[in-house]
């Protein structure tokens, strides 16, 4: 065989096995860019808000857990304007008309009220709802600190969002001062 042509044929195997190294390689990454999504169904509890007290307010509340982060948002209607406190209480009953039946705040590790994110603070420690003119408002938070149905201590399903008629200060205690119960919701797993 002349020898230019062997130098050629080995030139073509060579670019061959590099093209489809290279395509090999582009598959792993792929293969690895699905695994970023949870193999297992996203787990979501939600809260129906009604009113308490006779404020009029409703409004909706969602947890979804991905991997072990959950994120929460809520929404209100019928609101004044303004910020009014938004909490998880322990106890999952609304049934007495100002709220009273959901008990304190949702504080399964024990420590001081306070501002989310910030030193001390109840695991239902959520925030302050922004409400508009229009009497709606929302709030969402991400974490790792609440799990959705798995029965630990950490579990928000089967405890309660309460909405106040004021803000919560995040100083007072036990509850930051926030004023009546407006709004109460019970969290129930999502089927
Ligand atoms: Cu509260
Ligand atoms: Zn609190």
């Amino acid at each position: 065989m002349n020898k230019y042509l062997v130098s050629i044929g080995i030139k073509v195997i060579f670019l061959l096995i590099i093209s489809i190294s290279i395509t090999l390689i582009g598959c792993e990454r792929m293969s690895q860019q699905t695994g970023v999504f949870p193999t297992t169904p996203e787990k979501q509890a939600n809260a129906t808000i009604a009113s308490s007290n006779d404020s009029g307010i409703t409004g909706e509340a969602e947890f979804t857990q991905n991997d072990d982060q959950v994120t929460f948002m809520i929404e209100i209607q019928g609101a004044t304007p303004g910020l009014h406190a938004v909490h998880i209480h322990e106890y999952g009953d609304c049934s007495a008309p100002d709220g009273t039946s959901a008990g304190g705040h949702w504080n399964p590790t024990g420590v001081a009220h306070g501002k989310w994110g910030e030193g001390e603070f109840h695991l239902g420690d959520i925030g302050n709802i922004n409400v508009g003119e229009d009497g709606t408002g929302s709030i969402s938070l991400t974490t790792d600190l609440w799990e959705i149905g798995t029965g630990s201590d950490i579990d928000v399903v089967g405890k309660s969002i309460i909405v106040h008629a004021g803000a919560d200060d995040f100083i007072s205690q036990p509850s930051g001062a926030a004023g009546a119960r407006i709004g109460c919701g019970v969290i129930e797993l999502s089927e």
